[in-house]
């Protein structure tokens, strides 16, 4: 099987996609691209979309992390990221949509708005990145790119601080799911390699992480995702922390 992952440094739905190969034992070359460049990058090579993680396949072309599992079950069915049982399959599913599409893109948004604001840890969380050029230099150029970036991604202060204020409900949800086994399980599955790069990358931004590490939650993702690139000094100012208070406690 000749594999290619197309995708940035430190993108948690990369680092999803890489962990269910991993698991599967496919073996893949990786292309690093640079953010905003991975839109004309995978256009160009002619994905429909301009979103990494993006895969080639003995030639096909596979978008989206979620569509990239189902793939990855097609070609390589053991072990299966997804239970055959038709109502644990259902909740599963649900957890790796909630992954997806709540909570990947306010953890992006928060990471890239950090960055905007101080671009020292910029180079930790490139580290094991082939991206053609030196890090130093590619981190010493960045300053567009991270302001470009910020941007496309509306890393606004409004969304960061709404983000923030609706992370312990995630958390709580994410704690319930592990208590239920939908998460967590012996077999990891789709939603675990899903979810875990996200807690992951707001792991890596220290006004977070003693808050997940806390939690169920945080054992989960470093179980699931054992390293993960990425160190942000805090950055968030204290009122935008105010919801977080308290958020170390698992529900109930
Ligand atoms: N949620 C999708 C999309 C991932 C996504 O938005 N990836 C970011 C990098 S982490 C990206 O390529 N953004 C470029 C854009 O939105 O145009 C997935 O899991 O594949």
């Amino acid at each position: 099987m000749d594999v290619r992952l197309y995708t940035i440094p430190g993108s948690h739905p990369g680092v999803a996609v890489q962990a269910m190969m991993k698991a599967k034992g496919i073996p893949f070359k990786r292309t690093d691209l640079f953010p905003v460049m991975q839109k004309l990058v995978v256009r160009a090579i002619g994905f429909p979309k301009q979103t990494v993680p993006a895969i080639k396949i003995d030639g096909r072309k596979v978008q989206g992390s979620r569509e990239i599992a189902r793939e990855l079950d097609r070609v390589q069915p053991q072990p299966p990221l997804f239970p055959e049982d038709a109502e644990q399959r259902r909740a599963v599913e649900e957890a790796e949509r909630f992954g997806d599409e709540e909570l990947q893109h306010p953890i992006r948004q928060m990471v890239w708005w950090t960055l905007k604001k101080d671009k020292a840890p910029l180079r930790s969380y490139s580290e094991g990145a082939k991206l053609g050029i030196p890090i130093g230099l590619a981190v010493a150029t960045a300053a567009p790119i991270v302001a470009a970036t910020a941007h496309y991604n509306e890393a606004t202060d409004e969304n960061i601080r709404s983000g923030l204020a609706e992370l312990p409900g995630f958390l709580d949800r994410i704690d319930a799911w592990i208590e239920a086994g939908v998460l967590d399980g012996e077999q990891l599955n789709a939603a675990d390699y899903q979810i875990a790069p996200s807690l992951r990358l707001a792991m890596s931004m220290q006004d977070l992480r003693p808050l997940i590490d806390a939690r169920p939650a945080g054992r989960f993702a470093r179980r699931v995702i054992p390293d993960y690139p990425g160190d942000a000094p805090p950055a968030f100012p204290p009122a935008w922390m105010q919801p977080l208070r308290g958020a170390a406690a698992p529900a109930g």
